[in-house]
């Protein structure tokens, strides 16, 4: 996505993928959301539940620096921030045996000790957000038990609240909480993009293939931007 030129109109992401974003011709910024995905220790911390897996974090931290200059930006527009935690009660009860199961098999399993605490548990270090996305007074965190962050929890109910009808997708990971939050979002009627450089997979092969089912069908769930398109569209902040 990087290659494409930024050439937007202002607020209206010109060239995202499929379609200039959004929909509608106009950001509307008071009602829409940046979501910021699980940017916790697990996923992309020393010692996280990621690193514990054996995959490389570097690509799970790939998209911060990215993710802090949009962050920035809603937040000097004191537009709406949510941001979502993975995690389970500290009794699993919660946990899908599924789930518990399969990260157990692997060697990683949820509730484990670990070094940053026990994994995806909340509470722990490993499940807190990085310092460099820490969420600030007023904004939003979701905790969820599943990938998608729709699922058994308030998150359609606080959006609609605030009069939310189009989210920006930032977060970790692009092809597991990312996408499926975002298909979630779509099919409940929110206009959807996701940041190919605010994102980040274990595995860039999966984090590109995520991104271009997004784009299939005419934007089958919505359309892909990178960061710098969407900064040049946004409306100037109010002074
Ligand atoms: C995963 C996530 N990958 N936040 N969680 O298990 O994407």
């Amino acid at each position: 996505m990087s290659a494409t030129p930024v050439t937007s109109t202002p607020g209206l992401v010109a060239a995202a993928d499929p379609y200039p974003w959004p929909y509608t011709g106009c950001i509307d910024m008071a009602h829409t959301a940046l979501i910021l995905i699980d940017w916790q220790q697990d996923f992309c911390g020393p010692g996280g539940y990621v690193d514990t897996m054996g995959y490389d974090i570097g690509l799970t931290r790939a998209g911060i620096a990215a993710t802090q200059r949009v962050l920035a930006a809603w937040r000097a527009h004191g537009a709406p921030v949510v941001h979502t935690r993975e995690g389970h009660a500290p009794d699993l009860s919660d946990c899908p045996p599924n789930k518990l199961w399969r990260s157990q098999r692997i060697g990683a399993g949820i509730g484990q000790a670990g070094p940053c605490g026990r994994i995806l548990v909340r509470g722990e270090p490993g499940w807190e957000i990085i310092d460099e996305l820490a969420p600030i007074d007023g904004e939003v965190v979701i905790d969820k038990p599943g990938k998608g962050a729709f699922c058994q929890t308030s998150l359609d109910l606080v959006l609609r609240s605030k009069g939310v009808h189009s989210l920006v997708f930032t977060g970790i990971t692009t092809d597991v909480c990312v996408s499926t939050t975002m298909r979630e979002g779509n099919d409940l009627g929110y206009e959807c993009l996701i940041l190919s450089d605010c994102t980040g997979a274990t595995d860039p092969g999966n984090h590109t293939a995520a991104l271009k089912m997004v784009t299939m069908q005419g934007g089958v769930f919505g359309a892909v931007a990178d960061s710098e398109m969407l900064l040049a569209a946004l409306p100037p902040a109010a002074a």
